[in-house]
């Protein structure tokens, strides 16, 4: 049977990590049969990011090459029935949700002073207590250098606010008022965009990302849509 391994829960979350979550969305979807385990420390994982699949042994890392591999034992069941427009278009959103918006949701989480002390909890709340802000510091360190890399790191708070404004504009404006994006059923691109949604509007306490998030009414009821449609929430239900 095939594994998927996963974050285990924080911040109110049964499932915190959207790449996580959308996988076991996407899992279930399919009704493929698997079985979700934990790993608290991503260093362990292929390329030290979760999720990852275990397939007959093997470490399958990166939820985007987890789609791709269920695409092809499903003979087409996740990309197939897209049209090349509608790829470009969910891929285009993809990318947006995963390598922007994203980066401002672990923003709001690891460098916001004020939520802090949630990340050393429910990330490095297994830590011995002695050791554990030295080893959550380490770990901010990591974040604050990547945020900065990615660029978004380098604006003042006023000005990544104005960029996560207008990337949830954008997707409020691209998703249904009712439905999915391409069809009678969510797909790959829906569980893509619910899934970090997911984890903006509902963790808890709420972080300044879902203070700005919580007006996109149609954002929120389409990242509603798709977790009842599948029957798979982040939060736990
Ligand atoms: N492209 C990867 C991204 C996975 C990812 O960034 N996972 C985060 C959790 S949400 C992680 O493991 N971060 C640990 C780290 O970067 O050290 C995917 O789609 O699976």
């Amino acid at each position: 049977m095939l594994e998927l391994v996963t974050l285990p829960p924080a911040f109110g979350m049964r499932n915190i990590s959207p790449f996580c979550l959308k996988s076991e969305m996407l899992m279930t979807s399919l009704e493929i049969p698997f079985k979700m385990t934990q790993e608290a420390d991503p260093r362990q994982a292929p390329n030290g990011k979760l999720p990852f699949l275990v397939v007959d042994g093997k470490r399958l890392p990166d939820s985007e090459l987890m789609a791709v591999y269920l695409d092809d034992i499903t003979q087409g069941k996740v990309y197939g029935g897209l049209t090349p427009a509608q790829n470009g278009q969910g891929l285009a959103l993809a990318r947006l949700a995963e390598d922007h918006l994203y980066w401002l949701m672990v923003a709001s989480r690891w460098l916001d002073e004020a939520w802090w002390p949630n990340i050393v909890e429910g990330f490095f709340g297994i830590a011995p207590r002695l050791v554990r802000p030295l080893v959550a510091a380490m770990a901010r360190r990591e974040v604050s250098k990547g945020y900065r890399l990615h660029g978004l790191g380098r604006h003042s708070l006023e000005d990544q606010k104005a960029f996560a404004l207008r990337d949830l504009a954008a997707l409020e404006g691209a998703v249904p008022e009712l439905g999915f994006l391409f069809g009678d059923s969510p797909g790959i691109y829906d569980f893509t965009i619910a899934a970090l949604m997911a984890g903006i509007f509902d963790n808890q306490p709420a972080t300044w990302l879902t203070t700005l998030a919580m007006p996109f009414a149609r954002l929120h009821a389409y990242t509603e849509r798709v977790q009842a449609a599948v029957g798979v929430y982040g939060r736990p239900v």
